[in-house]
């Protein structure tokens, strides 16, 4: 989706919008995954709580569409970008599970009428092969789902900026006192010298209900990143706003492309290592160290497809930070993992070796913090 933003210009206007489209469309990729779960995993037990537990999953869109424009127009800006599309097929996915799940969301409901009453969109929606294509392999053929068939704009490509190194920028990170998901953007900004302040939240401040960052979280969970008055949220959005911000998102739309997806295979791998860690680390864990191989393969592959080192060859992306924090949690899980793939290793080698990040890894900041609230170090 994001490569076609780019490629037909609905992307935002800057790159302000840029990251709060990209903040948005992660937070609806999260609705998305609940519910994919419910329906392959759990839909005979799991339907019912999915639907009681939706006002939740929705009213975070609702409060955004509100923010822009009294919820009037688009996401995101006086513009359609990518994800109001993406935000379409959510809302009817979901109206198919629970036709009254707008019944509290006006905005919403009016979002995603105008959305679909666009001339070429309609006809699309209405057409018979869009009709007749079922929603997911576990459902009847049915009639409402949103789609899209855009002509190609005349709207320019993309800005590649390759902005000043922004090293004495002053970056906020409100997380856990935990590597988690806001590492990654640790090692960025480290590797490309910018300064941070950590925030820790205390878990049990969190989970006891004593923080009221809850309620101003956009999807009520953490990272929070704050650079000026830009505030955000959706770690991969972050990294993308950063890989923007310092020339790390590849030289064209095409590089940018393959480190998008790179990267969207690293969340997917990263979610299998959530699942195994808090749910099911005392049954699952030879299981999951068994399928290692298959897990890390691709990377491998990526790495032997551009030559370079890095996942999009000889420069480095923000794809790549993310690549070193998942490897290193495995490392940890099963120190042998790396040895049949040996691209991998060398790739972490090279990231280790690279000074500024070489300090931070050694240092005792980096070293204090457990990888998870589980990880006893
Ligand atoms: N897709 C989100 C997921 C964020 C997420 O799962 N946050 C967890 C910690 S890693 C959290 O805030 N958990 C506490 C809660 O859900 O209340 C992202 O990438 O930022």
């Amino acid at each position: 989706m994001r490569y076609l933003g780019r490629k037909h210009g609905l992307y935002g206007r800057n790159d302000k919008e840029a990251a709060l489209i990209d903040m948005t469309s992660d937070g609806l990729d999260d609705l998305r995954t609940s519910y994919l779960r419910m329906i392959y995993l759990d839909y005979d037990n799991g339907k019912a709580k999915y639907i009681e537990n939706l006002p939740n999953q929705l009213a975070p869109f609702e409060k955004l569409l509100s923010q822009n424009n009294e919820g009037r127009g688009f996401i995101v800006g006086s513009k359609i970008s990518y994800v109001d599309y993406c935000m379409l097929d959510i809302l009817q996915i979901n109206l198919v599970l629970a036709p009254d799940s707008l019944k509290d969301f006006p905005l919403l409901a009016a979002h995603m009428d105008r959305i679909a009453s666009r001339p070429k969109l309609k006809a699309y929606l209405e057409s018979e092969a869009r009709k007749n294509r079922p929603i997911n392999s576990n459902e009847e053929a049915d009639t409402s789902r949103g789609g899209r068939h855009q002509k190609l704009s005349k709207t320019p490509a993309p800005r590649f900026r390759r902005q000043e190194k922004a090293s004495m920028a002053q970056y906020t990170i409100t997380y856990f006192p935990v590597q988690g998901r806001s590492e990654p953007i640790r090692l960025l900004l480290t590797d490309q010298g910018a300064q941070w302040k950590d925030e820790v939240v205390p878990i049990e401040d969190w989970m006891g209900g004593k923080s009221p960052l809850k309620k101003e979280a956009v999807f009520g969970q953490l990272p929070k990143f704050q650079d000026g008055d830009l505030t955000m949220y959706q770690s991969n959005a972050i990294l993308r706003y950063l890989g923007r911000k310092y020339g790390l998102y590849g030289k064209n739309d095409k590089e940018a492309a393959v480190i998008d997806m790179v990267n969207d295979g690293l969340e997917d791998f990263r979610l299998k290592y959530v699942r195994l860690i808090f749910t099911e680390y005392d049954t699952g864990k030879d299981k999951y160290i068994a399928d290692l191989p298959n897990q890390l393969g691709p990377f491998e592959r990526i790495l032997s497809k551009h030559p370079g080192g890095f996942v999009n060859g000889s420069q480095i992306s923000y794809a790549d930070y993310n690549l070193l924090h998942i490897l290193h949690l495995h490392l940890k899980l099963a120190p042998g993992c790396l040895s049949e793939f040996p691209l991998l290793k060398a790739f972490v080698a090279k990231m280790e070796a690279r000074p500024k990040l070489k300090s931070y890894l050694e240092s005792d900041a980096c070293k204090r913090r457990p990888a998870h609230p589980k990880d006893k170090q």
